[in-house]
């Protein structure tokens, strides 16, 4: 389960509904150009927090179509509803999933002991493994080392996918916890997560990027810094861009540009303007 994970993004139709062939594209994209080790299907790049239970079956189920056992394949089956959890859960690890994932539960302001029992119900109802979902800045859920530690006391919780810049924490989690994955979450951050010992990542800009972010990683681990750090570079100067324009509808755009029938972006969500579009097909004719 090392290595560098595609958080896949999903191809949605004008009016939102899910568009197979287009999804199967950008699949086989992440398999056969970008080539990255596994997916990471139905988190945040998925627009997985505005689909309906039955939406997010069927990604799962045509994922797992598409790829066969060609890439390792991690299901997110977080939600606040438990139950939704749960029945997920169970659909994932029957298509044969290789591990799921949570988003850490969000809204309500859930205290610890709640996080603790949410973490393993899911995993406990299930013959599968966990990663957890740790995004503070978009949940506003922060996990301590010492509740990480307690949470990792049941077994079948394998990892985490850290999307933070708090490498101090990353850093003790790394040395308090050797067996377990860590996966970085911001590609933005992917040589510093390298550096310090991360044993995969998973991220939404490896849709398109994932050439680079394998030579960062790569590089890293070789203790290539300088190489590493210039390719950072040119990534973070995509990114940057990226952003800027407007994150998953510029990546679909790019996408678009390769000739992959990326889609559009669930609503509410907005469309790109005119002007938006075109800054992407530079980027596209820039970068990739
Ligand atoms: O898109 C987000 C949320 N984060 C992703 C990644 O952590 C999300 C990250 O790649 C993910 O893995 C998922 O789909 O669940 C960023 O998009 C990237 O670093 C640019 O900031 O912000």
């Amino acid at each position: 389960m090392k290595g560098l994970f595609t958080a896949l993004m999903v191809s949605y139709d004008k009016d939102g509904e899910i568009n197979e062939k287009g999804l199967r594209e950008i699949i086989r994209y992440n398999l056969d150009v970008t080539k990255v080790d596994g997916l990471y299907v139905n988190g945040s790049t998925g627009e997985n927090f505005m689909i309906s239970t039955e939406e997010k079956k069927e990604i799962f189920r045509i994922v797992k179509d598409e790829v066969k056992d060609r890439v390792k394949l991690i299901a997110q089956v977080g939600s606040i509803n438990l139950k939704e959890s749960l029945e997920l859960a169970k659909y994932a690890t029957d298509l044969g999933y290789d591990a799921l994932s949570a988003v850490t539960p969000f809204y309500y302001k859930f205290d610890f002991e709640e996080i603790k029992n949410y973490y393993n119900t899911i995993i406990n109802s299930v013959d599968n493994k966990m990663i957890i979902y740790s995004i503070p800045f978009l949940t506003g859920v922060n996990i301590s080392i010492d509740q990480f530690a307690e949470l990792f006391e049941n077994e079948k919780i394998i990892g985490v996918k850290f999307t933070a810049g708090d490498f101090y924490l990353l850093e003790r989690m790394r040395k308090t916890f050797p067996d377990k994955l860590l996966y970085a979450g911001f590609d933005e951050m992917l040589l510093s997560a390298a550096v310090l010992g991360v044993d995969g990542a998973i991220g939404s800009t490896f849709n398109v990027n994932g050439q680079r972010a394998r030579e960062i990683y790569e590089l890293a681990n070789k203790g290539e810094i300088t190489k590493a750090r210039e390719i950072q570079h040119e990534t973070n100067d995509f990114i940057t861009e990226l952003l800027n324009n407007g994150l998953y509808q510029t990546l679909k755009e790019i996408l678009k540009e390769k000739g992959v029938d990326a889609g559009y972006c669930r609503q509410p969500m907005k469309e790109l303007t005119e002007e938006k579009v075109e800054v992407a097909k530079t980027m596209a004719a820039k970068y990739f």
